[in-house]
């Protein structure tokens, strides 16, 4: 009886470690902290007034603090995500040409919907950045300027018009800590896409209309020209659309 019960002592040991191993914990805010950046809240001019036309008019725009990721979520991570929930693996998975797989675990992750990418966010405790609020974080307090560093951008700042992803943070990041927010890959958004929006837009905390057929898009990627890469570039997709240029990274409010 005596071995028996020490068996069983053991059994449910090695139970709680194997249960606990496989049980997502959330993680620390120090362990946050460093993988994600606070963004301090502030106002700041949206839009331009020579872009693309959906882009203006520029208006002024107030959004709270948060905390945004460093870097775009990568392949590991999202492999993570699908292990533990069971979510199928994105579309162009394993598939070198798109640098896509655990053989790239740094580079972003491709090949997603816009719901996955919301379903991953809420899965990790964070939601997907609002328009505005990627705006605001892409230009790093930096006032009139078309990219995340200043006014221009070449090989030596950004992955744009390359042949594929690099490592997240490949490149240094703006004035927040930000990497890649100009190319790697574009970036979904949580706002549905409409052209006109900046002439109704509130401006405290916009969150985009509330209804439409396509979400928005931010940044340019690897596959994307230099002018799709600007600050205030606005482009959408509909939501169920997965594309080999395009991830996401996510942000998380302070409370
Ligand atoms: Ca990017």
């Amino acid at each position: 009886m005596k071995v028996l019960g020490s068996t069983s002592v053991l059994l449910l040991v090695f139970s709680i470690l194997f249960t606990s191993c496989i049980k997502r914990k959330e993680p620390p805010m120090s362990e946050l902290a460093m993988e994600m950046v606070l963004i301090p809240g502030g106002e700041f001019l949206m839009g331009a007034e020579d872009g693309n036309g959906s882009d203006n008019p520029v208006h002024r725009v107030y959004v709270d603090s948060f905390y945004m990721d460093k870097h775009e979520v990568t392949n590991a991570q999202y492999f993570e995500f699908c292990e533990q929930t069971g979510r199928d693996l994105p579309e162009f998975w394993g598939m070198k040409e798109f640098r896509s797989g655990l053989g790239y675990p740094n580079h972003p992750v491709v090949g997603v919907s816009w719901r996955d990418a919301r379903v991953y966010a809420e899965w990790i405790g964070k939601r997907l950045p609002t328009e505005a609020e990627w705006e605001y974080a892409a230009r790093g307090g930096l006032v009139g300027k078309d990219f995340p560093n200043g006014d221009d951008l070449d090989s030596s700042t950004g992955n744009f018009s390359s042949k594929g992803t690099v490592p997240v943070g490949s490149y240094s990041p703006n004035r927040f800590g930000l990497h890649d927010m100009a190319g790697n890959v574009v970036e979904w958004v949580f706002d549905y896409y409409h052209e006109d929006y900046y002439k109704a837009s509130p401006q405290k905390n916009p969150r985009g209309p509330d209804k439409g057929k396509f979400r928005v898009i931010r940044g340019g990627g690897w596959h994307s020209g230099k002018s799709c890469n600007k600050v205030h570039f606005r482009n959408c997709l509909l939501a169920r659309w997965v594309d080999f240029n395009l991830g996401f990274r996510c942000v998380k409010e302070l409370r």
